[in-house]
């Protein structure tokens, strides 16, 4: 079912004139209200006026997570504060949060595309959700509320954690869709089993995951653990949050992003060039319609491709592939770049391994060393110790043949790793800065 009949499959031709349309309104504003944009586009010597196509918006310069930060915390604004009606920060794990304003509108508009997303995975009105994405800061919660909201479905709202509850409501609500992390899903689904549910006294269908990055492997996993269709949705706050784009449930392969609001381009992180439609880079957007904090050509650092091919399921707007990394996230071994969803997609073909994982960085001699924790399932713990180290070889010949690097492998004990009710920390480095 689609949500926006006429917007999600308004013709290329049409939604292309309309983003243009868009894109010149933005840019008068933007130009005219915040003192940042102003400066930026005059240093590179652009007008708005100079936007006449939108392959143009090449002209402009690049948005990134430090200028927000710089412009912390409503330094960004684009309409008085009065009319801010909604907050939102980043975590920030690194130096300040980045804020991000919502007008009346914004927070209108991110439903409505929140509703279309989660139509598009298949949930209707008659469904009830438990959305056990975190509420606060943090977009996850209150993203997925809104846009439930507006297709009639029933909210749970748990946010994350408390995860004996979660699994109570589960049973007891008879919730048919769930939201939240892949990482945080897998967690329920261990629970459910531990306290003696198996998938027959649960009626979840759907989950719509996302926040963080995940594998086919994990997708696997998961539907096979909870017994429902996993499909991926991206965002991030500084767009407004999830439902930036969606896996629809009849292609199940990529993610349409929704281009009456979001413009995308993938240039190459190093250069910054565009690049050609079908190649993997950084992904970057530009806000079409945003109020409160407009973004222009904000540099996500997620790594993705366009994919050119329509879709089956009649959207016209065009999908990203399932994002395979961040830039900030790229571990280089001995001269080996390599991203920790490779290291993941090795991991998820061996047999007698969990998707419970941590890569720990380390350095020796000024080199930096990669340790590969991994999860194994109980009856191969149990297992005679020659097996083990059978299977721990195997893996690091696994990640040595597929990503070109030398792990040092260690098995963990089933459920040892730290589970997390929102997103993971795979990533552990221990290399002194
Ligand atoms: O994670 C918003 C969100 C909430 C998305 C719920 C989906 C569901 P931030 O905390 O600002 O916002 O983090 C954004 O998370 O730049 C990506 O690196 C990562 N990310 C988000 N969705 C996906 C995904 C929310 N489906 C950052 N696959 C983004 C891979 C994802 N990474």
């Amino acid at each position: 079912m689609i949500y926006d009949d006429e917007m999600e499959t308004l013709p290329r031709e049409a939604l292309e004139a309309l983003q243009l349309k868009r894109l010149k309104a933005l840019l008068e504003r933007v130009y005219a209200t915040v003192p940042f944009y102003r400066r930026r586009f005059d240093e590179c010597g652009v007008k708005p006026e100079d936007v006449n196509s939108l392959s143009d918006l090449r002209k402009l310069p690049f948005t990134t997570k430090d200028d927000l930060r710089e412009n912390y915390p409503f330094n960004m604004l684009a309409v008085p504060m009065e009319q801010v009606i909604r907050i939102h920060a980043s975590s920030g794990t690194t130096g300040k949060p980045t804020v991000i304003c919502h007008s009346r509108r914004d927070i209108e508009i991110w439903a409505n595309l929140m509703a279309r997303s989660l139509m598009a995975t298949g949930v209707t009105k008659g469904d009830s959700i438990q959305n056990a994405y975190g509420y606060g800061l943090f977009t996850g919660g209150l993203g997925v509320h809104y846009g439930a909201e507006k297709i009639g479905a029933a909210v749970i709202p748990m946010s994350g954690g408390n995860t004996k509850l979660q699994i109570q409501v589960m049973h007891d609500f008879k919730p048919t869709v769930l939201t939240c992390t892949p990482s945080y899903s897998l967690y329920l689904g261990e629970m459910a089993e531990e306290m003696g549910y198996s998938k027959d006294d649960i009626y979840l269908r759907i989950g719509v995951l996302g926040a963080e990055p995940w594998s086919e492997g994990i997708r696997r996993q998961i539907e096979e653990k909870l017994g429902i269709d996993a499909l991926d949705i991206y965002g991030l706050s500084e767009m407004m949050g999830p439902g930036v784009a969606i896996e629809c449930k009849e292609a199940k392969h990529g993610l349409h992003i929704w281009e009456d609001h979001f413009i995308p381009e993938i240039i190459n992180p190093d250069t910054g060039e565009v690049l050609p439609e079908g190649e993997e880079g950084e992904l970057v957007i530009t806000t079409l319609t945003r109020e409160a904090t407009p973004l222009i050509r904000y540099r996500t650092r997620d790594i993705t491709s366009i994919i050119k091919e329509p879709c089956i399921c009649g959207r016209t707007h065009r999908r990203i592939a399932r994002i395979s990394g961040r830039t900030d996230d790229m571990l280089i071994i001995r001269g080996v770049n390599v991203f920790p969803s490779q290291i993941e997609q090795v991991l998820m073909q061996v047999e007698g391994v969990e998707p419970h994982y941590q890569l720990i960085l380390d350095s020796e001699k000024g080199l930096t060393t990669l340790e590969v924790r991994v999860e194994v399932s109980e009856g191969i713990f149990s297992d005679e110790v020659k097996r083990l180290e059978n299977l721990k070889n195997k893996i690091q010949a696994e990640i040595k043949e597929h990503c070109m690097i030398t792990a040092k492998v260690t098995l963990a004990e089933p459920k040892s790793i730290e589970r997390s009710a929102g997103k993971a920390k795979r990533i552990i480095d221990r290399r002194k800065t």
